[in-house]
């Protein structure tokens, strides 16, 4: 099955981001990777109108915490989604399927306990050019996926405040 470029998406489908706030956080642990994601995600909100000053920044060491980083968006400042966005790559231990089941989990109940969304934006990876595929590579960048989804996402709760899904 041929694998979807990540950045390839209908520029229309995406709603004017002017007046979000965005919280990204970002894993250390494979820097060269996460760091395209996390370029990859601000030139997307960007380009959707997202203003600079409301996309806020954060580092964590690994992907084991992207969790808390995330949970520390919800819980301290205003933004109206977070982005994870963080890079396991498949070691000669279970140490992977570790990291990515607490993040997918984590991520999950960060959605659940806030009620915003927080956008689940991990590369897993079996080798490190898969990775690079994913980071602005061959196949896209995983981060412009990431900021896309966190769009819709909150204009579609802003939808669900404003009744317009009501009969
Ligand atoms: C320890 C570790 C390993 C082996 N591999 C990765 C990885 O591929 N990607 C990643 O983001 N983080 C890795 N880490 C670090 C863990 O996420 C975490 O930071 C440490 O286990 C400390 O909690």
């Amino acid at each position: 099955m041929a694998t979807k470029n990540l950045s390839a998406y209908d520029l229309n489908s995406v709603p004017d981001g002017k007046e979000m706030k965005f919280g990204i956080v970002v894993s250390e642990w494979n820097y060269e990777i996460t760091g395209a994601l996390a370029q990859g995600a601000m030139d997307t909100l960007k380009k959707h109108g997202v203003d600079e000053n409301n996309i806020m920044v954060n580092h964590v060491p690994g992907s084991f915490e992207l969790t808390l980083g995330g949970q520390f968006f919800a819980e301290y400042s205003d933004v109206d989604a977070i982005i994870l966005l963080g890079c396991v790559i498949q070691g000669e231990t279970r140490h992977f399927d570790f990291i990515c089941q607490g993040v997918a989990k984590g991520a999950t109940d960060l959605n659940i306990k806030y009620n915003i969304p927080v956008i689940f934006g991990l590369l897993t990876t079996d080798n490190q050019q898969q990775a690079l595929d994913r980071a602005g590579g061959r196949l896209g960048n995983k981060g412009d996926e990431a900021a896309v989804t966190a769009i819709k996402m909150v204009a579609l709760q802003i939808s669900f405040e404003n009744g317009i899904n009501k009969e």
